[in-house]
């Protein structure tokens, strides 16, 4: 029996990321902390929504919605007496999520961070696990369409992705600073995690905060491991558009597309038996690989995945020495 890696972090966007969160707490609990992207976050109705951290809190929380985000169950009471004063309600808001963005609106105005708003929801509903944002500074993406630019919402829900994207930004990341949460998190990581979430809107961002790539870098140049998992599974998004964003924007959308964004930053890389083909060439970037089933449909999927990222990080580590 080997040592645990002790503290896991793991930089994660949406559903793909708390997915893997869900499994990865089952093995760990408490020495888990998922670093979440918070360039999807929106201003709705006067309320801040943090579309990742929430996506993240509901699943660890086992009780997300059933396209991933939201709650399962919930009702849309609200959104339709918004509807009648004439408010846009193509942002759907459930009215027991609406609580969530209710209660950290406040406490942000009362003058908290952004961190701590998110950990205080986080300690309401009991998760073992710690989920931090990636910075208490404002970023938001916006991508560039035939259109302009949009902010990220209005292209994913308003525009249900359907525009091609031709450029994207996060406005707001040259100011933006980690926290000294997600720093010590990195610092004192025995693993890190990049989720199968889209590498460009989703770990972009994070990996985007000053600092945060070379903390990471820092890490791996001490022995730490840095497994990334492929969210593109036979050329195709597991889910959202990230495989047409990947070659709208120049980048191959495959396995070894999302391989080359973690060049010299992850050590391993995880991918699907159907890109099994693949793993040479991604090897030859410098990362060591696993091929296993990567699809996370059900909580049994979740927690072997996990395990099988934790296992194969170990030994990883054994054989470096
Ligand atoms: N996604 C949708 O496709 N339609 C929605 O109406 C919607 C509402 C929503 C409300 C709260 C929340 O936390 C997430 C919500 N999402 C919705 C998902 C979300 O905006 C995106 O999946 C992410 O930003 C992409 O990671």
């Amino acid at each position: 029996m080997t040592a645990g890696p002790g503290r896991v972090v793991e930089l994660a966007g949406g559903v793909g990321g708390a997915r893997l969160a869900h499994g990865l707490q089952v093995a760990l609990g408490s020495d888990l902390t998922v670093v979440v992207n918070t360039a999807d976050d929106v201003e709705r109705h006067g309320l801040l929504v943090c579309p990742d951290h929430d996506t993240v809190l509901y699943t660890l929380a086992g009780m997300e919605g059933p396209f991933g985000w939201g709650i399962a169950g919930d009702t849309s009471a609200v959104m339709a007496q918004l509807g009648v004063y004439g408010e846009e309600t193509w942002f759907g808001l459930g009215d027991r999520d609406l609580a969530a963005h209710i209660v950290r609106t406040a406490r942000l105005r009362a003058g908290a961070r952004l961190t701590d708003a998110n950990l205080g929801l986080q300690r309401s509903l009991g998760l073992a696990a710690t989920i931090l944002a990636m910075s208490d500074d404002p970023v938001r993406t916006q991508v560039r369409t035939s259109s302009g630019w949009l902010e990220f919402q209005d292209y994913f829900v308003r525009l249900r992705q359907e525009p091609e994207v031709l450029d994207v930004r996060f406005e707001g990341i040259a100011a933006a600073r980690p926290t000294a949460e997600v720093l010590d998190a990195i610092e004192t990581a025995g693993l890190i995690v990049i989720a199968p979430s889209n590498p460009i809107v989703s770990v972009g961002p994070i990996l985007a905060v000053p600092g945060l790539r070379a903390a990471i870098g820092q890490a791996r140049a001490t022995g730490t491991a840095v497994v990334a998992i492929s969210g593109i599974v036979g050329g195709r998004a597991l889910k959202g558009p990230a495989d047409r964003m990947l070659a709208s924007l120049g980048h191959e959308s495959s396995a070894l597309g999302v391989a080359r964004l973690y060049a010299g930053l992850a050590t391993a890389f995880v991918l699907d038996p159907v890109d099994r083909a693949l793993g040479p060439a991604i090897e030859a970037l410098g990362m060591r690989t696993l091929v296993t089933d990567t699809i996370m449909d059900d909580d049994p999927a979740r927690a072997r995945v996990a395990a099988e990222v934790l296992d194969f990080a170990a030994r990883s580590a054994l054989i470096v020495g």
